[in-house]
């Protein structure tokens, strides 16, 4: 963005590169890359700005609330999650390059039927509206996804689920959109991370946050700490240890907690932290879902230099049981990671740790 001579602020292009100039561009990393993927990234970014659209105007008409109710109009009213989660599965169906999508929204997995060009050849897994209830109080909230590639369908029958459980490990791109006080989305296909601005004055996503890198070292800390008595004893230790003050490790840290996950995830990742959700006697498997929501952000996070584990292991191995599986997370910054790992193991306790 820039201002011009009478205040206007005049619109990017030209200025940065757009996405689809820089998907473009990158094809030729992406060994399989016929094109159908930079068209499928395409697809998924028409429907986020949809969705940016929709939730922009969430306060004016009347669709926050409860999804079955009957607005005004005699429309069905939807919740905003149900709307993000149409029009991502529209657009992913229109574009053809999908032959599974599966969705938070959804119990089941939805097949794509193949169009004139044949059977798409992704699976797009995602979390259409994450932190969504937050949206009536305006905190940020974000879409995340995570594509893997059938390599041995045919086109003859039907993927099946088994072809869908994979570990994270064998994604080809993941990323976010964050609706905020800009609009972002981030995306990676394992060459380093990148992320691009909404400029509304054109539509666009514009390049403005090339190559992202996480510190190795942060100073926030999220985790529900109204969770605090639930926490295994390693974790509670961790806890007393990044609030005892310290100078030389820059102790207390600072603890940062939106509740919207992508929008905590976002911020650690930019300026430094560690997001927790572990495991609470209540939510033994935590809460977050591991194929929408842990795994394209572990990749992400890898990516950007940082590590995502569930207290014991790295996230992106774990076999997944079922497309809805929760698994507990602790993701960012390396260092603050694998020092939280050595307190939930033992190795370090609030007497032995510096
Ligand atoms: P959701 O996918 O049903 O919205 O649940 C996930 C959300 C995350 O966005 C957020 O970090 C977490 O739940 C908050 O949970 P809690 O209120 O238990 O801290
Ligand atoms: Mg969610």
């Amino acid at each position: 963005m820039a201002i011009s001579q009478n205040g206007n602020i005049v619109s990017s292009v030209g200025q940065f590169k757009t996405l689809e100039q820089f998907i473009i561009e990158q094809q030729h990393v992406l060994p399989y890359s016929t094109g159908a993927f930079s068209r499928l990234i395409r697809d998924i970014s028409v429907a986020a700005k949809i969705i940016n659209r929709d939730i922009n105007k969430a306060g004016l008409v009347d669709i926050i609330g409860d999804a079955g109710e009957v607005n005004v109009q005699g429309e069905d009213q939807q919740k905003l999650d149900i709307m993000a989660h149409n029009e991502l599965v529209r657009a992913l169906i229109r574009g053809g390059e999908c032959c599974v999508i599966g969705s938070e929204e959804q119990e089941d997995l939805i097949f794509v039927e193949p169009n004139s060009s044949g059977h798409g050849e992704y699976i797009v897994l995602f979390d259409p509206l994450d932190g969504s209830s937050n949206i009536d109080v305006n905190v940020s909230v974000g879409t995340i996804f995570s594509v893997y590639r059938l390599e041995k369908f045919s086109g003859e029958g039907k993927p099946t689920m088994e072809d869908v459980l994979r570990p994270g490990v064998d994604q080809v791109a993941s990323g976010y959109v964050i609706y905020g006080s800009s609009t972002m989305l981030v995306y990676t296909t394992g060459h380093g991370v990148n992320g691009f601005t909404l400029d509304p004055s054109v539509g666009e996503f514009m390049l403005s946050h090339p190559d992202i890198k996480t510190p190795e070292q942060g100073t926030l800390y999220s985790i529900n700490e109204g969770y605090y008595r639930a926490f295994e004893k390693g974790l509670r230790e961790y806890i007393k240890w990044i609030q005892t003050p310290d100078e030389a490790t820059g102790r207390p840290y600072t603890s940062r907690y939106i509740g919207s996950f992508i929008s905590d995830f976002h911020r650690n990742l930019l300026r430094g932290g560690i997001y927790m959700y572990p495991s609470t006697a209540k939510n033994k498997n935590g809460k977050l879902r591991l194929m929408y929501e842990v795994n394209p952000t572990a990749f992400i996070v890898e990516q950007a230099g940082g590590i995502a584990i569930d207290g014991t292991k790295r996230v992106m191995e774990i076999i997944p049981g079922s497309l809805h599986a929760r698994t507990p997370l602790f993701i960012g910054s390396k260092q603050m990671v694998e020092r939280v790992q050595q307190f939930l193991s033992g190795e370090l306790t609030l007497k032995n740790a510096s």
